[in-house]
């Protein structure tokens, strides 16, 4: 009884506490961190040494020494195209090569032009284009200038450190008084072995090996971390470096520990903490009012980064941040890394959009994905056989709720033995998968890394055999443990395990599956439940020799490379859909990520879109949360929130863990359904819209989703706000995001000192809202605070149908919202939503502009994709009075029509025009 009591008060205290934190290191219990972060902002022991210097057209390069230990460093400045600059160091001669991160940028970076220009001998300064880098000799230091403007400094607080490789000491000679260095330490060490030292007497405990609870870290290299420190001068707040469950304005971490960025599995994660999560992306960037610049860190290894800003509140640390002398002080951002070299890239912006932009240019864009997987997908852990999929497809026809695609969780496989079904719950999946897309809708499964050990199963069979497991170094394959049990992890570094994976994807392999079915690829940190943190020993080996320490945070990056090209093997013509939980710079270009195991509470929901939008930032516009919260039981009003803000990003999957309660939406009392039905009834509106923003996205690099920086750069009271976003500059959406509410503060942002605001027009009245600042916007269950910006054009489909395929072919609705000249502006692109085709040219891209009361289209590039589409209606808002008529002009033949009011717009019904067509529309008033 008193156990059972006991067990109930634990269980009760588990749940409310989440994550069990002492399963996860702190920088103090770990060996690197604690290290570095002992050195002292403070000067530089690293010099230039004079008379190395090289100079080539687009970069030069020279030695760096460490004044104390006189240890060398090869140093490269590189200018690249489009603002940026790299910035590489790495020994001079290691005992044993480097780490170099591999696979995350898209292509060789496009070198620019230099001019040299030599001032001083402790100084050189370098030009290209606009920009300016002014090398400091000793302490080395560089200074980036832009237009003259001194935007990141490099160096700036002596933070560097640069660990050289060194054979281990010999322990014993710890003691010797005369000095002498004795190299005989390691077995194989020969006497005259160079780099072998006497251990420094402050050598931290944890320098050669470590323990970890009960895991141990061999640490067969010793000491080699690297780090640096990038200061901001321009910037008034710092952003990036996902993935952490905190504000988008990233916290100052004096006097708590630093963000962590090591891809981990972390079980039910607290929000509002710097702990690490399952994807990392080294990228930060610094805004202020003038400008913006970021600095992509490519470093692989387990990284931390310090912030240095004022204060750990936002809104006060900006004004301090003014009224201090912030260029003494600027913020700015130290990156910690185990191992590798330094290779940093400085972009220069100057605007936010530039610097984003400037970012994707090195990492690659996010592929147009098919549209269906834009619309609304519907998971749990897990449907539990074929019966199940079919009468949840059937529910949402029944209850008149758009949905696209089924999720099946690891249950459906054969013992967690991936490629496999379990077939007495799934007894004929290929017959379940035609049920769903003869509805038109898709079906997605998963596949995880880890896999079963198992003598019956091909897949070990053949990585045992050949050798394709990760491994420990005396050459055993290592062994670990997940849901399959015992559990090996394939080496996705080396390119023949890639290809024996990828083949697994082919329907001749995979004869259970179409062509229709897609991927989510889970626990890709990787997540090794009786590994230390929930994942990898960092001496396991790799592909190349390296150690798993060196390329940890690159693991899931290139499983789901392997996912991608073995769905483009396929089936060439058509795009991929892959969903991941881990992920590294880069990782858009082969998938869409969603935020893990978030809990049913309101913290999570807002949650969702802080790190949504710091994803987005970083390349990664795909992104969306489980909707509803995976763990727990979201109550009526939480389900129905998240509903309507899962709506307004981009990846939109509700989810749920396999302890909670069934929720689909008809299990909800009645005005749950309805309002949720509405929820996705507006998502499926705006597909049009949201199809047009991910092509502009891989064209362009603009991230779909955007910070109110973005557009607003000189509105510092825009800079915190992470409760709202905007879908490019079109529209502010602001969900409801707290419990028991009847109007939200919406913040409208200003485009200049003088505060001046954009026109926004509600979406669904047409209210129009001219000034900056917040404004309380009254809402009632259904409403989903959503504004379109004067100046812009959106297009829609406005019919209910069961899935996006069935709209295929409906007609569009464009939405005109004029600015205070009366104008507006606006794309719509159209293709197959499926094939390849557009990028040989299959689509149509097309603007529509208002201007002196016409509307008029212009197509980008020939419109070649055979729509069946029409316009069909025009809504037109912030027109001073109403027009009597409009006349269209269509191949020369002009048509009158009616214009109607119908609250604070006019409507303008069947102008009868393709969208492939050109025409000329005119209001007569
Ligand atoms: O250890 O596949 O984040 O979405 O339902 C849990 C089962 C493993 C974690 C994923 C979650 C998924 C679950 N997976």
């Amino acid at each position: 009884m008193r156990a059972a009591l006991f067990l109930l008060l634990f269980c009760v205290v588990g749940l409310a506490l989440g994550v069990d934190q002492t399963n996860f290191k702190t920088c103090d219990q770990s060996s690197f961190c604690r290290r570095v972060r002992k050195l002292q902002p403070g000067n530089s022991k690293f010099a230039l040494v004079p008379g190395t210097l090289n100079t080539y057209s687009d970069s030069v390069t020279a030695d760096i020494i460490h004044k104390d230990n006189q240890h060398l460093f090869v140093f490269k400045l590189e200018a690249l195209q489009g603002n940026t600059f790299r910035v590489l160091i790495d020994e001079k001669s290691p005992l044993r090569p480097r780490y170099k991160v591999e696979h995350a940028l898209k292509d060789t970076p496009r070198p620019g032009t230099i001019k040299v220009l030599n001032e001083d001998g402790n100084q050189l300064t370098i030009v290209s284009g606009p920009n300016k880098a002014v090398i400091i000799g000793d302490p080395f230091r560089i200074d980036f200038y832009q237009d003259d403007v001194l935007s990141v400094s490099v160096n700036a607080k002596g933070l560097m450190n640069f660990e050289y490789l060194r054979t281990k000491p010999n322990t014993e000679a710890k003691n010797e008084v005369d000095g002498n260095v004795d190299a005989a330490a390691p077995a194989e060490a020969t006497p005259e072995a160079q780099n072998a030292v006497k251990p420094a007497e402050d050598e931290d405990p944890g320098a050669w090996e470590e323990n970890f609870k009960s895991h141990h870290d061999s640490k067969p290299y010793g000491p080699e971390a690297v780090a640096l420190d990038f200061s901001f001068p321009e910037a008034e707040v710092l952003f990036g470096i996902p993935e952490h469950a905190d504000s988008f304005v990233l916290k100052s971490t004096s006097g708590t520990d630093p963000y962590r960025l090591y891809n981990l599995d972390v079980f039910e994660y607290l929000i509002d903490s710097k702990m690490a999560l399952y994807g990392s992306i080294p990228l930060i960037y610094g805004h202020g009012t003038q400008r913006t610049a970021g600095v992509y860190w490519q470093n692989a290894a387990e990284t931390w980064v310090d912030i240095y800003t004022a204060s750990n509140n936002v809104v006060s640390s900006i004004v301090n941040f003014v009224s201090r002398s912030r260029k003494a002080d600027p913020p700015a951002a130290q990156f910690i890394s185990e191992s590798g070299i330094i290779d940093a890239f400085i972009l220069l912006g100057p605007t936010p959009m530039d610097t984003f932009k400037q970012y994707t240019d090195l990492t690659g864009t996010g592929n147009l994905p098919q549209l269906y997987s834009l619309a609304y997908h519907q998971c749990r852990w897990n449907y539990n056989d074929e019966k199940d999929v079919e009468t949840v497809s059937e529910n949402f026809d029944l209850y008149d709720i758009p949905m696209d695609t089924m999720w099946l969780d690891i249950e459906y496989t054969d013992a967690k033995k991936y490629f496999t079904w379990d077939q007495y719950k799934f007894p004929n999946p290929l017959n379940m998968i035609k049920n769903l897309t003869d509805l038109g809708r898709h079906l997605v499964i998963i596949i995880d890394p880890h896999i079963k050990r198992d003598t019956g199963y091909f897949f070990h069979n053949d990585c045992t055999e050949r050798g394709y497991y990760v491994k420990h170094a005396d050459n055993r394959d290592y062994e670990g443990w997940c849901w399959p049990g015992a559990a090996s992890y394939p080496d996705f570094f080396n390119p023949e395990v890639r290809k024996y994976y990828s083949d697994q994807y082919l329907l001749s392999n995979f004869k259970t599956v179409t062509s229709d079915v897609m991927f989510w690829n889970d626990m890709n940190e990787p997540s090794v439940f009786n590994g230390p943190e929930v994942t990898m020993y960092k001496d396991l080996i790799h592909y190349g020799n390296w150690e798993h320490r060196d390329v940890h945070n690159l693991y899931g990056h290139m499983y789901i490379w392997g996912t991608f090209d073995g769905l483009i093997k396929r089936d060439p013509n058509q795009r991929p859909f892959i969903l991941t939980r881990a992920f590294f710079a880069g990782s858009q270009r082969y998938a869409a990520i969603w935020t893990g195991d978030n809990t049913a509470d309101w913290g999570h929901l807002q949650h969702s879109i802080k790190m949504c939008l710091t994803a987005a930032v970083s390349g990664l516009s795909f992104c969306g949360a489980d909707v509803g919260g995976f763990f727990g039981n979201p109550d009526p009003e939480l389900f129905e929130r998240w509903y309507q803000t899962g709506a307004f990003l981009p990846f939109f999957r509700s989810h749920a863990h396999i302890d909670t309660k069934r929720r689909e939406p008809w299990l909800y009392p009645e005005k749950t359904r309805l309002v949720i039905q509405d929820a996705i009834r507006k998502r499926y509106a705006y597909l049009p819209l949201w199809y047009t923003m991910f092509y502009e996205h891989e064209i362009d690099g603009g991230p779909v989703v955007r910070p109110l920086l973005a557009h607003y750069p000189k509105d510092k009271d825009a800079f915190g706000i992470d409760n709202s976003f905007l879908l490019q500059d079109r529209l502010l959406v602001r969900p409801v995001l707290q419990q028991g509410v009847s109007k939200v503060d919406v913040y409208f942002p200003a485009i200049d000192d003088k505060k001046t605001g954009d026109l926004w027009y509600d979406v669904d009245t047409y209210q129009r809202y001219e000034k900056s600042g917040y404004e309380s916007i009254p809402v009632n269950d259904y409403k989903v605070p959503v504004f379109q910006r004067g100046g812009t054009i959106v297009p829609r489909k406005e019919r209910h149908r069961r899935t996006s395929l069935l709209m295929q072919n409906d007609p569009y609705t464009l939405i005109v919202c004029l600015d205070r000249e009366g104008k507006a502006n606006g794309t719509l692109y159209i293709d197959d939503e499926k094939s390849y085709g557009y990028r040989k040219g299959n689509y149509i891209h097309v603007n529509f502009a208002f201007e002196n009361y016409r509307l008029t289209n212009y197509f980008i590039g020939t419109p070649k994709y055979d729509s069946k589409s029409w316009i069909e209606r025009l809504v037109i808002a912030g027109l001073e009075k109403v027009p009597k008529s409009a006349t269209i002009v269509i191949d020369g033949i002009s048509k009158q029509l009616d214009v109607l009011q119908q609250g604070k717009a006019v409507i303008i019904r069947k102008p009868g025009v393709h969208v492939r067509m050109d025409f000329s529309l005119r209001l007569n008033n």
